[in-house]
């Protein structure tokens, strides 16, 4: 079905225009899930983008989510958008009992079109390390602004760092149990700092920034003691450098595949059987954070990393 827009000259102060010839009157649809990171069970905050696909003004919509067919939470935004106008919703914290794979399911309240009403998306548990974690900080030039804090999944507080002096370097280690894990970086001025890595022993790196995490940024990751005793045949893999300009370089993962997605869990780079030494040419992503996703058999591997020019 083809939907003509009429365009009309803006009315009014705002300069967004006007579109008409709607099939349907009042009509609301999610058009996307942002893309939830590795999680260990904590309770999550999921951002849906909601669009007025009708011809009359949105002003109200009953959003109602649930995760892995648990209980059901309501939300009910309110606002004004235009036609075609969207909204990203930050809906309130979930609890869940967290999986290996993930799902989120989000339903708007019914109005004139309840076929487009549905929308979902999955996300995987904490990656896992070895329980010893090293962390590098540097500063910037507003150490102060800099904090930090490390949370086991009984939400107890083993470490925690900061406010900083001005372009330090902090190197912490912890010595952690098997668990699951939130590492949290925070910015009292919410405009990010100087850049941060925490990785395992395996030098798999657990969280990296340049230092744009804006207020705050989170990565969880489960640790496993035994790790590395060649269960698993992706162990070994490394993805560098990161950040990236236009080249990654994938190693030690022969044969397997690989797929890179963007924070929206769009694919955007895809190869099948990849080499021991494979570079995979990223020169055409734009600046931001993915996902990639190495895939063997039934074995999987998922890291971050950023494109950064
Ligand atoms: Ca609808």
């Amino acid at each position: 079905m083809s939907l003509k827009r009429n365009k009309r000259s803006p009315s009014g102060s705002g300069t967004f225009p006007t579109y008409s010839n709607f099939s349907a009157e009042n009509n609301a649809r999610p058009t996307s899930v942002e893309a939830i990171l590795p999680q260990c069970g904590f309770d999550i905050t999921p951002n849906v983008t909601i669009q007025n696909f009708g011809e009359n003004d949105l002003t109200e919509v009953e959003i109602t989510y649930s995760v892995n067919g648990g209980a059901s939470q309501n939300y009910t935004w309110t606002g004004s958008l235009l036609s075609l106008q969207s909204e990203i919703v930050e809906l309130p914290a979930i609890s869940y009992v967290v999986q290996d794979v993930n799902t989120i399911e989000i339903s708007l309240s019914d109005d004139d079109d309840n076929s487009d009403n549905q929308i979902s998306e999955n996300f995987n548990i904490a990656n896992e390390h070895t329980t010893t974690i090293n962390m590098i900080l540097s500063t910037d030039n507003a150490g102060s602004q800099c904090t930090w804090d490390l949370m086991n999944a009984g939400g107890e507080t083993l470490y925690s760092g900061g406010p900083y002096g001005n372009n330090e370097s902090v190197v912490e280690q912890f010595e952690l149990t098997d668990d699951c894990y939130r590492f949290r970086i925070f910015d009292s001025a919410g405009n990010g700092g100087g850049s941060i890595v925490l990785y395992d022993t395996n030098n798999d790196v657990v969280y990296n920034s340049p230092g744009n995490y804006g207020a705050r940024e989170e990565a969880h990751f489960k640790t496993v003691g035994e790790l590395g005793n060649n269960d698993n045949i992706l162990s070994n893999v490394v993805i560098y450098p990161n950040p990236a300009t236009n080249n990654l370089n994938i190693q030690n993962a022969e044969n397997s595949s690989i797929k890179v997605f963007d924070l929206l869990g769009r694919i955007v780079a895809l190869e099948n059987n990849i080499s021991l030494n494979q570079q995979l040419d990223v020169s055409k992503l734009t600046t931001g954070t993915y996902l990639i996703k190495i895939i063997n058999g039934n074995q999987v591997k998922t890291d971050k990393f950023i494109i950064n020019r």
